[in-house]
């Protein structure tokens, strides 16, 4: 039988972690322990221990799952990350976790962590809807069901913000320091975004506790990139094969990596300029490039692919028209973009589409097409508004928007049926009872509170086009509306 990973494995030089983790304390508690920090955070952070020493070893909280506790518990937190290009692919083993937690059943060992003295940063990484953020983007969602259970026993936190406002107030009690915390979820100013909720949650629980949040802790903003699919059965495999040890946690991700991070550590941080992490004043206008060319285009194709039979984002890229207007839509995206110094915008949509034609990254369309509601605002709605504004052409939004109206609407004539998997499903179902016609479909998705800035929604131009576009993917398929659209 093939030996499980673990810190007893013995690695080949090139594979193992190139220091002693067992060396470097805990430094950091990371909320969120899935494939995507398996294959950036940490994997930046195992880099920077090995050039750079220091205890900045991460513990990992889960908020509901026990699958990273049992994958990674008996493997000492050691797990291999396979990095693919489309020349070929290289194992090696991550050292960076020190240990695993699951907060379903009560969260006293995360609090705990967060709340001892060596923790000195807390990042996330929970999807955007994790976050409770009110539809404003101004404070917290008192109707979330983690923010309201907090709200209801701030003792004993579930969810991000009751947990980060309850370490905090027991690092006060204690005397200690404030921890940074990073926020890794590709929202736009994810740490301004983040520091509202907290401290707006705060505010309802405890007001002097939040001034003193207000005044003591740091929310720097990053933009992360890494494209990570869902691991598999081969993701396992290719690990056994390179590393002769059985993985439960193996992590496959692409070559590419990219971290722009506002540099606002006053508890320091590792060394994470060493993995290549770029530190800036000012992260919005990278965030504002990598939501709209790359998250606007990604949640663009994989509507339009998932509905018209494409199961991977590289099969699209390998279908003629839709991959045009995968391009299309970069651009569209990348007009509504400032100017960006040492970053020419063309390449960059170049690099995109090579990075989303890797046959050796199997990223599913159903996977990226999860939660639109929650990713659709900033990815399309505010770069159409921003192109309504200046008088650019809608329609590439336009199509993005009808895509995704044809995903939540779930007419059910071209594909089988799936399940909507959004955390406003049954909001949207609501919504659309009597909606039988692509203009009632328009009309009453485009009217979800919240969702699509007020001039973008009143724009009868663009929700003609969306409507116009939406009824060819309706009453024909999302083929011929590809077919059709790439005649315009
Ligand atoms: C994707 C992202 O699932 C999605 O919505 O658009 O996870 C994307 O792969 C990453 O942001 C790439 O860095």
């Amino acid at each position: 039988m093939t030996p499980r990973l673990s810190a007893r494995a013995l690695l080949p030089k090139t594979i193992a972690p190139a220091y002693r983790p067992e060396d470097h304390g805990i430094g950091i508690v990371h909320i969120g322990l899935g494939a995507f920090h398996k294959a950036h955070q940490a994997a930046y952070t195992d880099t920077a221990l090995a050039v750079s020493g220091g205890d900045w070893r991460i513990l990992g909280v889960s908020l509901r799952s026990t699958q990273a506790l049992e994958q990674l518990g008996p493997q000492d937190g050691r797990y291999t990350l396979i990095e693919h290009s489309a020349a070929g692919s290289r194992a090696r083993v991550i050292g960076a976790i020190a240990g695993a937690v699951c907060a379903a059943n009560g969260s006293d060992r995360a609090l705990a962590a967060m709340a001892d003295p060596t923790c000195r940063i807390v990042s996330l990484t929970v999807t955007e809807k994790a976050y409770g953020l009110d539809r404003t983007n101004t404070g917290c969602d008192p109707t979330h069901p983690a923010v309201k259970a907090d709200l209801a026993t701030p003792e004993h936190p579930q969810g991000v913000l009751g947990l980060i406002a309850r370490a905090a107030a027991l690092r006060r009690q204690a005397g200690l320091a404030p921890f940074t915390v990073l926020c890794c979820d590709n929202l736009p100013e994810n740490g301004l975004l983040l520091r509202g909720a907290v401290i707006d949650f705060a505010w309802r629980i405890d007001p002097d506790l939040a001034e003193y949040m207000a005044r003591e802790l740091v929310f720097p903003c990053c933009m992360v990139d890494r494209i990570t699919p869902a691991a598999t059965a081969a993701t396992r495999a290719e690990a056994a094969r390179q590393t002769g040890y059985a993985d439960a946690a193996a992590t496959d991700t692409e070559d590419f990596r990219q971290w722009v991070i506002e540099d606002n550590f006053p508890q320091g941080r590792p060394d994470w300029a060493s993995a290549r992490a770029l530190f800036v004043t000012d992260v919005a206008p990278y965030e504002s490039m990598k939501l709209r060319m790359l998250n606007g285009s990604h949640s663009m194709l994989a509507y339009a692919g998932f509905h018209a039979g494409l199961a991977l984002v590289r099969d699209v890229m390998a279908h003629r028209d839709l991959a045009a207007l995968v391009s299309r839509h970069m651009q569209a995206a990348a007009a509504t973009l400032p100017p960006l110094s040492g970053i020419d915008l063309d390449n960059y949509a170049s690099q995109l589409c090579e990075r989303f034609a890797n046959p050796a990254i199997a990223h599913e369309t159903f996977q990226i097409a999860m939660d639109g509601t929650e990713k659709m605002p900033q990815r399309i709605f505010s770069p159409a508004d921003d192109a309504r504004k200046r008088g650019a052409d809608l329609r590439p939004f336009a199509f993005a928007t009808a895509a995704w109206m044809r995903h939540a609407s779930r007419a059910a004539h071209d594909c089988p049926p799936y399940e909507l998997r959004d955390p406003r499903a049954s909001d949207i179902g609501r919504a659309l009872a009597n909606a039988a016609t692509a203009i009632d479909i328009a009309h009453a998705l485009s009217s979800l509170p919240g969702l699509m800035p007020d001039g973008l929604c009143r724009d009868t131009l663009f929700l003609n086009r969306v409507t116009e576009i939406l009824e060819r993917m309706l009453s024909s398929s999302m083929i011929a509306a590809i077919q059709a659209e790439g005649e315009q």
